[in-house]
């Protein structure tokens, strides 16, 4: 069970290093705050601001609003589906009522669209149109519009076995409490 377990912290070790590793690209100093959750727009299933254009070592950073959010990676043509490796939050952001007291961060590593969507299943939240994007290529008809409407109509798919284990990026104090 010891020696099982070694062997897979190593092999996470070597993928990590052989992908683009989470902290591969030197921070800018740039901080992107998206707020996962609204007291005002679509009944508080959406993240605002949903399409953000960011560069290569800026800080995303999420802040949850209530009540129990996420932020899941996912792709293009599949939305609400975890995109395999991508990033996830996981539901460690409940809050009854003002800013959750951690926010998640992740920083940019390209240029390439980054879509992602709520994975919480109680009310639909993506089919509902709780989707956004990182880096939208606005020459192509793979718009966030695009996104939500074939959203809706899917089955929202969970990233994992454990619904709090959290992948791709940090939880951290919010420093804005
Ligand atoms: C938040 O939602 C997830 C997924 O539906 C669920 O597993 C978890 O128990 C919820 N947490 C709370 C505090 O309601
Ligand atoms: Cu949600």
């Amino acid at each position: 069970m010891v020696a099982f377990t070694n062997i897979a912290v190593a092999a996470t070790a070597i993928l990590g290093f052989a992908s683009a590793a989470p902290s591969a690209a030197p921070p800018t100093g740039v901080i992107h705050r998206i707020f996962a959750g609204s007291t005002t727009a679509n009944k508080g299933l959406h993240f605002e601001p949903e399409n953000v254009v960011a560069e290569i070592g800026d800080l995303i950073e999420f802040h949850f609003l209530p009540k129990n959010h996420t932020m899941t990676q996912s792709s293009f043509d599949k939305p609400c589906e975890p995109l395999a490796g991508g990033i996830f939050s996981g539901f460690n952001f409940q809050t009854p009522a003002g800013e959750a007291n951690n926010v998640f961060t992740f920083t940019v590593q390209n240029k390439e669209p980054f879509w992602y969507y709520c994975s919480q299943t109680a009310g639909d939240h993506c089919q509902s149109g709780m989707s956004g994007v990182i880096n939208q290529n606005f020459n192509s008809p793979n718009t966030l519009t695009a996104y939500k409407a074939k959203a809706v109509g899917t089955t929202t798919k969970q990233p994992s076995a454990n619904p709090l284990d959290s992948q791709g990026g940090q939880i951290v104090p919010n420093k804005a409490l």
